[in-house]
């Protein structure tokens, strides 16, 4: 199908723009002119100009500007003067070249998050290239192997939580499948007025310093959230269940294409259009829950992967991930964008309105949600005869005592879905393991079975291993799906194409995200970035199942550079490809990946405090050895 941009449904040209906006005195609140997909008032995207170009070149500068973010002034670290950054729209098969420039006193980057590029272009310091100092233009040349929505954002320091972002599209080579009249750039993000040097201070002092949502007394008499009984057990892990974000709404300001919920960033339509909104999640720390009041969401792309539509009324977007959606909103009448922060402490917001001034009532915002113990991999229903009360040396803030052999009436046998035969060359005493060119692992797509914790605690950078490890990529996430709602799940995602390439892999990487939440150190395998932990490494064409295990009660956006993760959500050959992935607290989850590209590619969670904490890796692809090893 081709996709429909008439005459009538073109963007309002600049100068309309600001005539109108200036007879309606919408720039009062907003002092700083947006790149033009993120203005107050905004009639879409320009289409796309056919035919093949020259090669397309941006000029992109960093520099501290000061601007307004909901009536109050901030010094941000801005591309071009912006925040978000200029819309990049390039198409399949074309060269870029980008050329950016850094004003600012310190080193800065620009990572190409989601494309696959040559390692020396991804723009990642210390691993891709040295980092573009002050005053110097770094250009970075690529040609485009595929199309979708994506983003950008510097990969130095904590600029990214500054303003050091911007959406990208690529648009498809030939017709797009996804039909659509009209679109929009929605990017998500959050803001604080504070120091991010200042924030993470805080956090490594108190890490529940931002949590102003704890469990009160008086919420426990009424009988809200937990029973005592949990809530004594809790109190016994030093774990807090309101813990959802690191960083919320108390320094937060939630933005919408750089915009505070009051400013009401408004995107036009004409009822009856098809229009799709491109979401991107750049928050630093936060996820957000999306939905429309009013309309359906038919989601039609993740991450820039056209996947089969599947229509739902709320979807979480992790940070780091996009999502493409298509609405139909057939009434003369505005409808609220809403995207609240999965912790309930605070939203941005937008307008879908078929003209200006118009605006739908705001929702009132979901009471936050509690952790579980499911979350602790301790959910009851998967492991019955699980007595707490007797297990000795449960103490989870240090649980090396986690000794399956002195837990009475924890009998492996028992526990649905824990199917031994089904886990071939599965070592539970080891993690990290790489198990070398083994036949018999699971065939592509496969779910990954519930697996008991192994011994190994991860030492003293790991505050607790969940018993049970298991998948929940149908589960929507806490807070989600007990409202009656239609949420999506991972499990909805099918490719649109099938993958008719893909051989069973040939060897597993388990790699468990581990963390102490008490001490606020963040790592992989227990070992912090800063520890030195030896690459990853994989052969160039190899199949490899990663698979993640969760140790910790956060969920964590795992993102890895240069090649695609294929998600084994049980619809092999239709895997949804990831360039995210959100990893729920206690969850096993497997992607598949075969490298393409050598050079040294980093995997780290895309919480951006948790990254420079040093959950962070580095994979390094490599020509394959020779013909013997290979074999
Ligand atoms: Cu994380």
């Amino acid at each position: 199908m081709k996709k429909k941009l008439t005459l009538e449904t073109a963007p309002l040209s600049r100068r309309t723009f600001l005539h109108q906006a200036a007879a309606f005195g919408l720039l009062a609140g907003i002092k700083h002119l947006l790149p033009a997909y993120a203005r107050p008032l905004t009639g879409g995207l320009t289409p796309p100009v056919a035919g093949s170009r020259p090669p397309t070149v941006y000029e992109l500068t960093i520099a501290e500007t000061g601007l307004r973010f909901g009536g109050r002034h901030a010094r941000a670290t801005t591309i071009n003067g912006t925040v978000p950054g200029p819309l990049l729209r390039f198409r399949e098969g074309e060269e870029v070249v980008l050329k950016v420039t850094n004003r600012l006193k310190e080193d800065t980057s620009i990572h190409w998050h989601g494309l696959l590029v040559p390692f020396n272009m991804d723009g990642v310091p210390g691993v891709s290239f040295p980092g573009i100092r002050p005053g110097e233009t770094f250009t970075y040349r690529f040609a485009l192997r595929q199309s979708g929505t994506y983003w950008y954002h510097s990969h130095s320091g904590l600029q990214e939580q500054t303003g050091v972002y911007g959406p990208i599209i690529v648009d498809p080579a030939g017709d797009d499948p996804v039909a659509y009249d009209r679109e929009h750039v929605v990017v998500l993000s959050d803001w604080t007025f504070e120091d991010p040097h200042r924030v993470l201070r805080k956090l490594r002092k108190m890490p529940g310093y931002y949590n102003f949502q704890r469990q009160t007394l008086l919420g426990l008499l009424r009988g809200e959230d937990l029973s005592l009984r949990d809530r004594l057990r809790w109190g016994r892990m030093r774990m807090d269940a309101t813990d959802l974000a690191d960083v919320t709404g108390a320094t937060y300001t939630y933005l919408m294409n750089g915009l505070a919920p009051e400013d009401n960033w408004t995107a036009l339509f004409r009822p009856g259009e098809r229009v799709r909104l491109r979401f991107i999640n750049a928050g630093a720390g936060s996820f957000f829950d999306v939905r429309i009041p009013g309309l359906p969401l038919t989601i039609v792309q993740a991450d820039g992967q056209n996947v089969q539509p599947v229509t739902v009324d709320e979807f979480r977007i992790g940070i780091a991930e996009t999502y493409d959606v298509i609405v139909e909103p057939r009434e003369d009448r505005a409808y609220t964008i809403f995207a609240e922060s999965m912790d309930r402490s605070g939203y941005a917001r937008g307008t879908l309105a078929p003209r200006e001034g118009l605006q739908a009532p705001v929702p009132e915002q979901r009471r936050r949600p509690a952790r579980s113990m499911a979350d602790m991999g301790m959910d009851h229903g998967n492991m019955q005869g699980m007595d707490h009360g007797n297990m000795p040396g449960m103490d989870h803030g240090n649980m090396p005592g986690m000794d399956h052999g002195n837990m009475p009436g924890m009998d492996h046998g028992n526990m649905p879905g824990m199917d031994h035969g089904n886990m071939p060359g599965m070592d539970h005493e080891g993690h990290g393991m790489q198990m070398g060119a083994m036949a018999g692992l699971a065939p592509p797509g496969t779910l990954p079975p519930a697996v008991p914790h192994g011994e190994d605690t991860h030492g003293p950078g790991n505050a607790a291993v969940p018993m049970m490890t298991r998948s929940r990529l149908h589960e929507p996430g806490i807070g989600l799906g007990n409202d009656g709602r239609r949420v999506l799940v991972y499990t909805d995602l099918k490719s649109m194409e099938p993958t008719i390439d893909m051989p069973p892999p040939t060897r597993e990487i388990e790699l468990h995200l581990t963390g102490n939440m008490e001490r606020y150190m963040w790592s992989i395998d227990g070992k912090a970035y800063s520890e030195a932990p030896e690459p990853i490494r994989i052969e160039k064409g190899e199949r490899v199942r990663i698979t993640f295990v969760n140790d910790t009660m956060m969920e964590h956006p795992m993102h890895l550079h240069g090649m695609w993760m294929m998600l084994e959500n049980g619809h092999f050959p239709h895997l949804p490809r990831k360039h995210t992935l959100i990893v729920k607290p206690a969850e096993r989850l497997s992607v598949l990946v075969v490298p393409d590209e050598t050079g040294p590619w980093v995997f780290h969670c895309h919480i951006l405090y948790h990254m420079d904490m040093g959950m962070f890796r580095v994979v390094e692809v490599t020509e394959p050895a020779t013909a013997e090893v290979s074999q």
